[in-house]
């Protein structure tokens, strides 16, 4: 068994409860070596799983705080391993004393992702569930994270694993029927045989199509905000952030370049950019804004065009409705909605199949805002969280998959030699295998694992 590994897990903010732990082969003697608990009894007696309150103790023996530690014996644990933890007091001195402590009892630092590296060389996770685990972790929306904690649980990992063995048959058959040339499969097995791999096309194909999904649930949805200068964009922006970040002035023209910032609005990630007021100008810094800002929108998957509905429609206004028109998805923002009104509302109307009033000054109205987003972007029925795909190497690996297995299904249609098939599923195995971390390739998991926080 490897060496005993130790970390703070819960990071360096002071919180209320911060955690410390340890896994390896030592774990529960160094645990037990450092910590006194108050029934007498030492922590290495305990059953596992049982949380026992006592005293973290220093190398000196002196007490550095009064605190929970449990014991877990292996191999049903997270990494497949003895493991130890100390749930203490969420300051950052003390856990890095305690972590000290557990240095000086015998344990080393954990590297980036060692704890869940471990649980997959130790076969508790396959790299499918090793990636949702950091996946979890950085989610940015409860959508991503629900589809994470699907993939954790095994969604995917499930879905591949029954086509792999299914594969793992056809591949013996062929092998078979090759050693003893004489055989011919037989008719039914034929069919069966083209049935699963007409199963399994389709499975795989509904994960690649996922990916596209995955990508705005890891990446966010390209947005841009565009109206005529003066509009409120930059307040707007500020608004959905919840603080000051773009500069608003009453002067228009203030702002020039894009401002790209992360936010989450109706439950979707957007990328969303605050852009220069569109209007004719001679002022060479301001028209590169413009441009900027035009091609953002015709770029963007989605627009929020800013109008002022306290003035009625003006020329830059159109010329605004026509860049947000060329983007996939637009929505009208009427802003300024605690002035009097006196924009034609029926004329905005009839361009934008979504429109809504704010303030982004008394910042009114953005619920609906987010309510339309909502709507928009649905993300699809919860018994699918777990299925979407979001990592671009999984993504490549089932597209592998499937061209063999639509390679392997037409040579065995057109009752090619028995060896065509076989190559091509045991292709479709091998990526799978990948997929799956069954075929170790150390580059691909490194580069997985260094995703990962020290103390995962
Ligand atoms: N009354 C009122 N004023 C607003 C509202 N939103 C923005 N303003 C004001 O309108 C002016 C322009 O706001 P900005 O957010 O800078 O407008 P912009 O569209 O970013 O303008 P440019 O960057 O010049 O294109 C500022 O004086 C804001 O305080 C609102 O909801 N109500
Ligand atoms: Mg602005």
């Amino acid at each position: 068994m490897p060496d005993t590994i130790a970390a703070i897990a819960t990071g360096s903010v002071r919180s209320a409860i911060g955690i410390l732990r340890l896994s390896g082969e030592g774990a529960i003697k160094i645990a037990s070596s450092v910590f006194k608990a108050y029934s007498g009894k030492p922590l290495h007696e305990y059953k596992s799983r049982t949380l026992v309150y006592g005293e973290l103790l220093a190398g000196d023996g002196s007490v550095l705080d009064v605190c929970l530690a449990t014991i877990s014996r292996g191999p049903n644990t997270y990494t497949g391993e003895d493991t130890a933890e100390f749930h203490c007091h969420g300051s950052p001195t003390v856990l890095a004393a305690g972590l000290g402590a557990l240095f000086k009892a015998g344990a080393r630092q954990a590297l980036a992702g060692e704890f869940t590296k471990r649980a997959f060389l130790n076969g508790r996770l396959d790299l499918t569930q090793a990636e949702a685990v950091i996946d979890l972790i950085d989610s940015e929306t409860e959508a991503a994270a629900k589809n994470a904690a699907g993939q954790l649980g095994g969604a995917v990992s499930q879905k591949a694993a029954k086509i792999y063995d299914a594969l793992i048959d056809i591949s013996a058959h062929f092998h078979a029927v090759l050693d003893y040339p004489d055989e011919d499969i037989e008719p039914f097995k034929k069919a069966e045989f083209e049935q699963t791999l007409e199963f399994s096309a389709l499975e795989l194909e509904k994960l690649i199509d996922s990916f596209e999904r995955g990508r705005v649930l890891r990446d966010g949805i390209k947005s841009v905000i565009v109206g005529r200068p003066n509009a409120g964009k930059s307040s707007l922006l500020n608004a959905l952030l919840g603080y000051e970040r773009a500069i608003v002035t009453p002067i228009p023209g203030t702002t020039r370049d894009t401002i790209e910032e992360r936010l989450t609005l109706g439950g979707v990630l957007l990328r969303l950019t605050d852009t220069a007021g569109i209007r004719q100008t001679e002022d060479a810094v301001e028209s590169i804004g413009v441009r900027r800002a035009i091609e953002a929108a015709r770029e963007a998957e989605l627009v929020l065009a800013v109008f002022d509905g306290s003035e009625e429609l003006t020329e830059e206004d159109m010329e605004a409705l026509n860049a947000a028109k060329a983007a996939k998805r637009s929505i009208a923002v009427i802003n300024k909605s605690d002035l009097p009104q006196k924009i034609d509302l029926d004329k905005i109307r009839s361009y934008f199949g979504s429109i809504c009033s704010v303030s982004a000054l008394d910042r009114l109205g953005l619920d609906k805002l987010d309510r339309i987003v909502s709507e928009m972007f649905e993300q699809g029925a919860p018994e699918t969280a777990g299925e979407i795909i979001t990592s671009a190497r999984q993504a490549e690996a089932i597209q592998r998959a499937h061209s063999s297995v639509e390679a392997a299904l037409s040579a065995l249609r057109m009752g090619v030699t028995a060896d065509a098939v076989l190559t091509e599923a045991e292709s479709a195995t091998a990526a799978l295998g990948e997929l799956l971390g069954k075929t170790l390739r150390s580059d691909v998991t490194e580069r997985i694992f260094s995703r990962f926080c020290v103390g995962k």
